[in-house]
């Protein structure tokens, strides 16, 4: 038996977006779901109970990162990373096939895996598609990424293609190492750039292997949005239709509604939590950037349709206070406000997919919220 199961409630018959549900040894994740990034051990700010009141189903986590720091062993030791940082909903980790190689100059790729140096200290090390089931299988996630390379963007189609066959074999040599597969469930990436027959030959290569969920990675690296579209609708119709298909890195509410549209389950981003703690706000108006001046003085909240703890609670000239002032509340205001502000969007879609209404429903949202489309 698969550690995950992806149970299909129905698809939209208005757009073609896909409700369902994902069964994990966690528990239940409803689908589409944005993931909530907690890159170490912890989703910057928030407190897991936090992160439940707002109705979080399920966080991301990094193997690089805690590989680096506190260590794999060390979190193993804890009894795993669900023990560890006191969270005992869903978890999934990504491989670090992103972060390795957004190091740029400091990483060297070969056949055998990658080497490169510390963000931390600059020392020395090596990742392998082994070393990262090994890594991924101590921390104990529920769903754990294959080890893929993310080409860059724009990339030539010879270097797109050596690539997407390397994260191919090294799927293989995932899919090989990976222990402990009642409990935990690896997923493949395809790959292929921005090349439509590079993307079929990644998704055929890939679904030979047979996983139990599908990632689409190597999107959302500098590309026009419209070129993301564009390759989501023809790479998820390759996908099949029983397993869950999750884009990677991927949360601005535009490219999420666009995403589901496209057949996509599941989504994760750190730009709610990033930007919450510079300062600016996702609302049903926008963006709201609640540093700005011209909030000194507005006792509203950041967003009146909001019903999260901070809006309930706070004003944007107070929030704007606490952030000119550095103080640690604005961002948990904040953080807490954006994330609950996708959770919430999700949910929408959800309701909106049941009733096969979500082209309206994006329309709407477009219209009323003003973001582009
Ligand atoms: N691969 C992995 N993680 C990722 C990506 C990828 O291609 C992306 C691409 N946007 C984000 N995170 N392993
Ligand atoms: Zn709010």
């Amino acid at each position: 038996m698969s550690a995950i199961r992806y149970e299909h409630i129905k698809t939209c018959k208005q757009s073609g977006a896909r409700l369902g549900r994902i069964h994990t040894p966690h528990g239940i994740i409803e689908t589409p779901i944005f993931m909530p990034v907690g890159t170490q051990a912890t989703v910057k700010s928030m407190t897991p109970e936090e992160l439940k009141e707002i109705n979080s189903q399920i966080i991301l986590s990094n193997t690089y990162h805690l590989y680096m720091r506190p260590g794999h062993d060390l979190v193993k030791e804890a009894g795993g990373l669900h023990k560890f940082m006191n969270w005992d909903r869903p978890i999934l980790t990504d491989s670090g096939g992103f972060q390795v190689f957004s190091l740029g100059p400091l990483r060297k790729i070969t056949e055998e895996g990658v080497e490169f140096r510390s963000h931390i200290d600059g020392s020395k090390h090596f990742l392998s598609p082994e070393k990262v089931m090994e890594i991924e299988n101590a921390l104990g996630a529920d769903i754990m990424m294959a080890f893929d390379e993310c080409a860059p963007y724009p990339a030539s189609r010879d270097y797109v293609k050596n690539s997407l066959e390397r994260t191919t074999r090294w799927a293989k040599r995932c899919k090989e190492a990976h222990k402990n597969t009642e409990n935990q469930g690896l997923f493949g990436i395809v790959q292929g750039g921005m090349y439509k027959d590079l993307r079929e030959q990644s998704a055929k290569e890939i679904m030979e292997l047979d996983f139990p969920g599908y990632a689409v990675g190597g999107l959302s690296v500098g590309e026009p949005k419209e070129l993301m579209y564009e390759v989501l609708e023809y790479t998820t119709p390759l996908l099949p239709e029983d397993k869950p298909r999750y884009l990677m890195g991927v949360g601005s509410p535009d490219a999420l509604i666009e995403g589901a549209i496209r057949g996509i389950d599941m989504f994760d981003c750190v730009l709610p939590t990033r930007i919450a703690r510079n300062g600016t706000a996702m609302t049903s108006q926008g963006k709201v950037v609640v540093r700005n001046a011209k909030y000194a003085r507005d006792f509203t909240p950041i967003d009146p349709e909001c019903d999260c703890y901070a809006c309930k609670n706070y004003t944007k000239a107070y929030i704007r206070h606490l952030v000119k002032a550095n103080e640690i509340l604005a961002s948990r205001l904040i953080t807490t406000h954006n994330l609950h502000f996708l959770l919430k969007l999700m949910e929408n879609v959800r309701q909106a997919i049941r009733e096969d209404r979500l082209l309206d429903f994006r329309e709407e949202f477009f219209t009323k919220y003003g973001y582009e489309l």
